[in-house]
């Protein structure tokens, strides 16, 4: 017989972490993977830095993640590309050049971030996808405000820019805690915001596409999982057992199309006032395999003649 009298089933508790962590990392290694950083040898005469750039999402943690890397090569808080807490439009208005830093008074090290304001859903809102693609180029200038109404004119651009002015890593932010989740639409049912995300995912996907073309290798840099699983949040070492953190990365694969390999989950320094070893290590970690990302690709391009 049903109804009320009818014993209710007990199901066992659906576990929250993986039997085994999809990665592992080295947790006392951090000053040594600094080091490493610090002396990273570009391989390509014509090249100076390399050169990253960061785009994805309006708030999606852009600045806080070229943040987050510079404090780490810093030792301490910084905020040289400014993050803002504030919902909405993009924060970040002009294109800048972050270079880090080894300590206040060190080396500039060799690679650069380009910040860039955010994507946002609307043609005319945000940065717009046809200047993401002359910044890859080199063709946009550091200080380039951006006009989400219209695209970059010719005055802006650089006329022939070369290697070393080119972009030779993108990377796309994308915050594991609100875009994706919905993808296969039974998460979520507010209709809304699946289609919200569906624009986005497009403009990062013809910002991809168009990288692609050009040979350039893509990451994506899965912010925020601190918001986006409470285990993550209380203890961070656990951001690679995380079935939440897994199912994102997944469902980040098979929207945006980037291989899983490429995705790195990461907790942006935020509102901590001190450095903290096990997020140095997450953060150093994504940022190695980037810079070998990016260092494989001008590797094989042909040096110019003199
Ligand atoms: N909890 C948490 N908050 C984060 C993380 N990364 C960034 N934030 C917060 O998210 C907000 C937006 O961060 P920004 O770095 O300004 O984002 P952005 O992508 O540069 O944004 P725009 O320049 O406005 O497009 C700020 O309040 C940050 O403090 C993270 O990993 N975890
Ligand atoms: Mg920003």
């Amino acid at each position: 017989m049903g109804g009320s009298n009818s014993k209710e089933i007990q199901h066992p508790p659906v576990p929250l972490l993986l039997e085994e962590p999809w990665k592992t990392l080295d947790w006392d290694k951090r000053d040594e993977m600094k080091e490493n950083l610090k002396g990273f040898q570009i391989s390509h005469s014509d090249v100076k830095h390399l050169r990253i750039l960061v785009h994805g999402p309006v708030g999606a943690g852009k600045s806080s993640f070229i943040n987050s890397i510079d404090s780490i090569f810093q030792g301490r808080m910084t905020t040289g590309a400014i993050a803002e807490a504030t919902a909405g439009h993009s924060f970040t208005k002009m294109y800048k050049i972050h270079k880090i830093k080894d300590g206040q008074y060190g080396a500039y090290l060799s690679f650069v971030f380009g910040d860039v304001m955010g994507l946002e859903r609307g043609n005319s809102e945000g940065v717009q996808t046809e200047d993401l693609k002359k910044i890859l180029t080199g063709h946009i200038k550091e200080g380039y405000v951006f006009n989400p109404a219209s695209p970059s004119l010719e005055k802006d651009h650089n006329k022939d820019p070369g290697l070393n002015e080119k972009i030779h890593c993108l990377v796309s932010v994308i915050p594991a805690d609100t875009l994706l989740w919905c993808a296969d639409g039974d998460k979520i049912s507010d209709h809304a915001m699946r289609e919200k995300d569906a624009a986005f995912i497009q403009k990062i996907k013809d910002v991809r596409a168009y990288a692609s073309i050009l040979g350039i290798p893509q990451v994506v840099i899965l912010s925020k999982v601190d918001e986006s699983c409470a285990v993550v949040n209380k203890n961070i070492r656990e951001i690679y057992s995380s079935k939440t953190i897994y199912e994102r990365i997944k469902h980040c694969s098979h929207n945006v199309g980037v291989p899983e390999y490429c995705i790195f989950p990461v907790k942006n320094y935020h509102q901590e006032n001190c450095l903290h070893n096990d997020m140095d290590v997450i953060l150093l970690s994504a940022l190695t395999n980037i810079l070998n990302f990016a260092n494989d690709y001008v590797a094989e391009i042909p040096k110019e003649e003199d």
